[in-house]
């Protein structure tokens, strides 16, 4: 059923109930030198070329190339849109390998038709902290579907992180693939209930008029939480404490330093936003609470083209409950023009996502390691890996 995942070292479906399999890589590294030296075949009329998303115009060649024909929801009604500054951000983290953003040109023309990412990472499973390259932007042109060109992307991203001697990966999807470590379900909670409503991406709920649903969404003006603030560069230390010592609790979670907090957390305009809560008492950062900027397009809608999501991304809270502290989350978001603030039900989140009126949406996301294989199927409470 799947001739391809069915020969890759992932967890087969076969498996999913053998306990006797140990918990970790599924094959051991090989000597650098037994990599295969060369890119895998394309087809002959395709290339592979190294994407430079620094180069104003490659950046807008792969914008264009995922804007066309990245991740669609299941009725095609709206597109995912990351903007370029978005992808700047995503694929340039401390210790970046500019060789893992990949692209295939067609040989004549040039034209950009696929596109593949990864970015090095560690990731900690229960005790054990991996490198491992985290794969994303995953993309075909619509034409050239179903050719299993995705395969070869995928044995070409692999080699080229074996290259840097580097053997796991983490990644999610969609769709269902041999074999998730654990499934996410996706929250969404409506900030301008209106534009929703007429673009199609919510409904009015059964006995709800359009005032009571405006009434229902309504949210202060300003965020209730004494001493809540944009993070800033100097917050940088605390931040990176408050994260690692939270993240120690989930069974799979990045190992993050300051390095890494500074590139994921620190706010970057239309990309990333994130608060601390700054004790008014004793100055110290209690909370923390972020969420990045991933817009999507509305496809065919006469007159909206853009749905302005925020995504929860990673949050603690030792002081501040967690319920407000979110609360002051959707409140920003609001105030700066989202339509819609989306969360996954990992770590903590299904804590507040009922109280705070964030209602189950029709996506699920499924979150898989490549080369390490997990004994149990995790609860999504046990994952505290937020992935782009
Ligand atoms: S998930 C988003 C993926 N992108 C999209 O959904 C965009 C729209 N769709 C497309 O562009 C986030 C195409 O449909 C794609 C498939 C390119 C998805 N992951 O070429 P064929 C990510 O980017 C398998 C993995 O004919 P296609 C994560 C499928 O099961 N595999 O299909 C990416 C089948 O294999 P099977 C996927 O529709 C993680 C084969 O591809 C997949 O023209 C990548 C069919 O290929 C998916 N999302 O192109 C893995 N979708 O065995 C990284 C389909 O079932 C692994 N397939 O026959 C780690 C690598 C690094 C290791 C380092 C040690
Ligand atoms: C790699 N990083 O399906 C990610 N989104 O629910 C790749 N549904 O937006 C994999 N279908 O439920 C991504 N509205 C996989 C997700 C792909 C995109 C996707 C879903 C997630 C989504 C919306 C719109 C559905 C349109 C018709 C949805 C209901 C919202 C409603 C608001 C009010 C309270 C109840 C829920």
């Amino acid at each position: 059923r799947h001739k391809f995942w069915e020969t890759q070292p992932v967890g087969q479906f076969k498996d999913l109930n053998d306990t006797s399999l140990p918990e970790g890589p599924i094959e051991p590294p090989t000597p650098i030198s037994e990599v295969k030296q060369e890119p895998y075949n394309l087809p002959n009329l395709y290339e592979w070329v190294t994407c430079d998303i620094n180069s104003e115009d490659t950046c807008a060649e792969v914008y264009n190339l995922l804007s066309n024909n990245y991740v669609e929801d299941d009725e095609n009604m709206f597109r995912f849109n990351y903007s370029k500054e978005f992808l700047r951000w995503a694929l340039h983290p401390p210790g970046y390998y500019k060789t893992w953003h990949i692209g295939v040109r067609v040989k004549s023309s040039k034209k950009l038709v696929a596109f593949i990412t990864g970015i090095p990472a560690r990731i900690r499973v229960r005790t054990d902290v991996v490198s491992m390259a985290e794969v994303n932007f995953l993309c075909v042109h619509k034409k050239l579907r179903s050719k299993r060109l995705a395969p070869v992307m995928i044995k070409e991203v692999t080699r080229r992180v074996h290259l840097e001697n580097i053997w796991q990966a983490a990644y999610t999807a969609g769709v269902v693939l041999p074999t998730p470590i654990t499934s996410c379900q996706y929250w969404h909670r409506s900030l301008n209930p209106k534009k929703l409503i007429d673009v199609g991406f919510s409904r009015l709920g059964p006995r709800m008029t359009m005032s009571r649903t405006l009434k229902l969404f309504k949210l202060p003006d300003q965020p209730a939480t004494p001493g809540f603030r944009k993070m800033e560069l100097r917050d940088v230390p605390a931040v990176t404490r408050l994260l690692r010592a939270y993240l120690m609790q989930f069974v799979v979670a990045p190992d993050l330093d300051e390095l890494d907090v500074e590139h994921w957390v620190l706010p970057k305009d239309e990309v990333v936003d994130s608060y601390v809560v700054e004790s008014p008492e004793n100055h110290k950062i209690t909370d923390f609470c972020s969420f990045y900027t991933l817009p999507s397009s509305i496809l065919g809608h006469p007159t909206h083209s853009i749905l302005k999501a925020a995504y929860s991304y990673y949050n603690v809270s030792t002081k501040t409950p967690l319920l407000q502290l979110m609360n002051d989350a959707l409140i920003v978001a609001k105030h700066k023009g989202f339509d819609v603030f989306n969360a996954l039900d990992l770590m903590h989140n299904e804590s507040f996502l009922k109280e705070l009126k964030f209602g189950p949406g029709d996506g699920k996301l499924h979150y898989y390691l490549y080369n390490y294989r997990i004994k149990h199927i995790l609860r999504a409470s046990e994952l505290g890996l937020v992935l782009l």
